[in-house]
């Protein structure tokens, strides 16, 4: 049961809460997650990582809600997904120049050439929504590390990394479930610190927020991701959850507290060298980023 702190009844389902009420339960909760896992301690110059979705524009409000003295520039990285990236850019436009932030904008294809819209017709084209992390992280990465900040926030949220975990649990990939948490510190100079503060929000929550507090996002949809096992993956989810109350937050719960700590113990640590082609920390000899363009004939 959720208490509305406006109203102060106790309401449920949670999306009965008035706006006011939900309004500051999420900015609330955002801000506990922050605090509970030291998201923002030692860290000098935070950048929010923003691609699409509605996480992000959330986030962002979110943030000047909850730390007004705490200063972020925004890293968009256009991915050239036809009918959606160029919207989601000019969302974002419009909010940093209303809300007077910092706006760095990147291209995905002037990295290496290539968008995410070229994997469609290679052997990633049933899993381009994993592929698409794989090539979202790298360059975020690299831009945040070339303008000196040292915290990335990235909007993946309570729905993103349940289905991550659950493909990870049934797969048995310790060494990959190790990687999902809250904070993932830097053990390397040429990687950023993650921070993740909307892991403990859900997809409606998320949007929710946006609405109650009439916040602009991009109303289209990936058009890459219809019929994709991401989505499917999250189908199957909300159907455990019919079943399983509260189910994502409780395997995100036990996985944080029970399991991770054991994993940790047992996970090798990959030991990481310069890729020989673009110098940036990588476990092969080839980064994955330049790897997943070259070994499946992408364009
Ligand atoms: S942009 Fe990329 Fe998303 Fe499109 S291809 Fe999938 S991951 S759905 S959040």
């Amino acid at each position: 049961m959720e208490r509305c702190d406006g109203c102060g009844r106790i309401e449920k389902p949670l999306f009965k809460l008035e706006n006011t009420g939900f309004i500051k339960y999420y900015e609330k909760k955002v801000k506990n997650t922050v605090l509970k896992y030291g998201m923002l301690e030692d860290a000098r110059r935070l950048a929010l990582a923003v691609s699409d979705g509605k996480g992000s524009p959330a986030l962002a409000r979110a943030f000047l809600e909850v730390f007004p003295k705490i200063k972020f520039t925004i890293i968009h990285l256009n991915l050239g997904i036809p009918n959606y990236s160029d919207e989601c850019q000019e969302v974002v436009e419009r909010f940093c120049s209303e809300n007077s932030i910092q706006l760095l904008i990147y291209g995905l294809s002037n990295c290496n050439g290539y968008s995410i819209y070229d994997f469609v017709n290679t052997a990633f084209s049933k899993r381009i929504c994993g592929a698409c992390g794989v090539v979202k992280r790298y360059p975020m990465n690299k831009i945040a590390l070339e303008n000196g900040f040292d915290a990335l926030a990235t909007f993946h949220n309570l729905d993103d990394t349940v289905k991550i975990l659950f493909n990870l649990y049934i797969n048995g990939k310790i060494d990959e479930l190790v990687r999902i948490k809250p904070l993932i510190s830097s053990g390397n100079p040429k990687i950023v610190r993650k921070i993740k503060p909307l892991i403990e929000i859900t997809d409606g929550e998320d949007l929710h927020y946006l609405i109650s507090r009439e916040i602009e996002f991009a109303n289209s949809e990936c058009p890459l991701a219809k019929g994709s096992r991401m989505v499917r993956g999250k189908k199957l989810i909300v159907k455990i959850e019919d079943g399983v109350p509260n189910f994502k937050y409780l395997l995100l719960k036990v996985h944080l507290k029970r399991f991770l700590p054991l994993l940790e113990e047992c996970a090798s640590q990959p030991s990481l060298r310069e890729c020989e082609k673009c110098d940036m920390p990588s476990v092969d000899s080839i980064c994955s980023f330049l790897n997943i363009f070259e070994d499946h004939t992408v364009g």
